[in-house]
């Protein structure tokens, strides 16, 4: 039944896997198809070239009418134009990897797949990859079995570059075994605002005057030394997350200059934090969120949903509840209105205690060819955007 799946190196959930553990399900040395694969007729390949102000507006238009919705549809991603640069052009970057398809006679973007180059390590073997994110055909075109072409000719362009294995996240459910089935919780900073669009909701036991004390945050952190990262923290918080990160069975491996790129603030797309005590003393801790709004779909008086995603953070001395407190004070005085967190790494043993509640939501962490059993959600040290 799933004649796309069915064909590719991936974990199924009815079968008992043949493959050894923790290693690839095909050998690296298959055959590499030279040309790309075909689309039907009224269709063309078309690189995007994410130096243009003008395709990464196409790719953004693309994304706000067409990409991932809730389960009631009430919610629609809408990535701004600078979160998808930043998204897509880490360190590594290739335009191979932003793969787009057009209506040969109008030249509309009607379908995008993106990869991006990570050192993933997985139950301490360490392995090149990509990252695949941002699949999504138009609303129009679905149905058509245009997704599985884009997966073969990403998988085909990776491939050419020597890379066998991938990471990608799902809401929705696949034929393939998630190694890891995560959890989605909400904290809110807005409470009247996500009442009005219906992302919350009120109790009888729960009035909006309750919910406003309840959610009430400080106006300015609290953890003495928490700063802006910048630049120069680069090499300190490179080493200090890695160390951190390493107590996951799956999480990436940093290079200086990926930290540079992810962590370096950006109003609007990622706020990044440091915990140095003095000015002479090395940086003991560190937190970051990433924002992504979503159009609220059919709504007269809001128009978006701000919000904030819990990224990558490590600590040596503050409590990591108090740190992420922090988060929640800054992402408010910042105007989002609700903060998100996966229940990842040690993200659970906080949050009820922070007032997050549980989402409506899953989401999924598969491999494209590598065998290996489930792992924990609170053994998950990766976060994809
Ligand atoms: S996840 C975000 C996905 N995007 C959205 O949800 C946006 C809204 N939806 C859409 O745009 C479409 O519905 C999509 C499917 C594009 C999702 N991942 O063309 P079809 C399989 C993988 O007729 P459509 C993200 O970005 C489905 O099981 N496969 O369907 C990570 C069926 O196969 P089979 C999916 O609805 C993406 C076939 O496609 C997904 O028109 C990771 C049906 O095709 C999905 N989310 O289009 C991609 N949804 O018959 C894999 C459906 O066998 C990467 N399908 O059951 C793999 C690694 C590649 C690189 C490897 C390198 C080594
Ligand atoms: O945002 C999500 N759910 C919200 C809104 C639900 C609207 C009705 N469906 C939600 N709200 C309740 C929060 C409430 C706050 C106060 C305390 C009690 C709880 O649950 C969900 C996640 O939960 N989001 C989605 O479903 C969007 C898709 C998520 C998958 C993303 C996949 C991306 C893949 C890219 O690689």
């Amino acid at each position: 039944i799933h004649k796309f799946w069915g064909s590719q190196p991936i974990l199924l959930n009815s079968n008992n896997e043949l493959s050894e553990l923790n290693s690839p399900i095909i050998q690296d040395s298959i055959a590499i198809r030279e040309q790309p694969f075909t689309l039907s007729s009224s269709f063309e390949w078309s690189e995007l070239d994410l130096t243009l102000d003008c395709e990464i507006q196409e790719l953004y238009e693309l994304l706000c009418e067409n990409y991932v919705e809730d389960d009631d549809h009430m919610f629609r991603f809408a990535y701004s134009k600078q979160f998808l640069i930043w998204a897509l052009k880490p360190p590594g970057w290739l335009s191979e990897f932003h793969c787009g398809v057009r209506v040969k006679t109008s030249h509309k973007l009607v379908a995008f797949i993106s990869a991006v180059p990570a050192q993933i390590f997985v139950k301490g073997k360490l392995k090149q990859m990509v990252e695949i994110n941002f699949l999504c055909v138009h609303e129009k075109l679905r149905n058509k079995r245009v997704a599985p072409v884009l997966i073969r000719e990403i998988t085909r362009r990776v491939n050419l570059k020597g890379i066998f294995q991938a990471v990608f996240t799902s809401g929705a459910k696949l034929p393939n075994r998630p190694v890891a089935v995560c959890r989605y919780w909400h904290r809110s900073l807005n409470p009247k605002k996500l009442i009005e669009v219906e992302f919350s909701y009120l109790t009888r036991n729960m009035t909006l005057q309750r919910a406003l004390k309840l959610y009430k945050l400080p106006e300015k952190p609290i953890t003495p030394g928490l700063r802006k990262f910048k630049l120069s923290d680069s090499k300190a918080v490179c080493d200090g997350l890695n160390l951190y990160l390493s107590r996951f069975e799956l999480c990436p491996k940093f290079t200086e200059t990926d930290i540079s790129h992810w962590l370096t603030p950006h109003e609007g797309i990622i706020y990044s934090w440091v915990v140095q005590p003095t000015p002479s003393e090395p940086i003991t801790d560190m937190i970051s969120f990433y924002s992504i709004p979503s159009s609220v779909i059919r709504h007269p008086k809001h128009k978006h949903l701000y919000t904030a995603y819990l990224f990558y953070y490590f600590t040596t001395r503050t409590l990591f509840q108090d740190l992420l407190y922090d988060a929640l004070i800054l992402a408010k005085s910042n105007n989002f209105d609700v903060f998100n967190a996966l229940d990842i790494m040690e993200n659970k043993s906080v949050l009820e205690d922070l007032k997050f509640g549980m989402g409506d939501g899953n989401l999924q962490y598969f491999f494209y060819n590598w065998c290996c059993e489930n792992i924990a959600t609170d053994n998950v040290g990766l976060v994809l955007q």
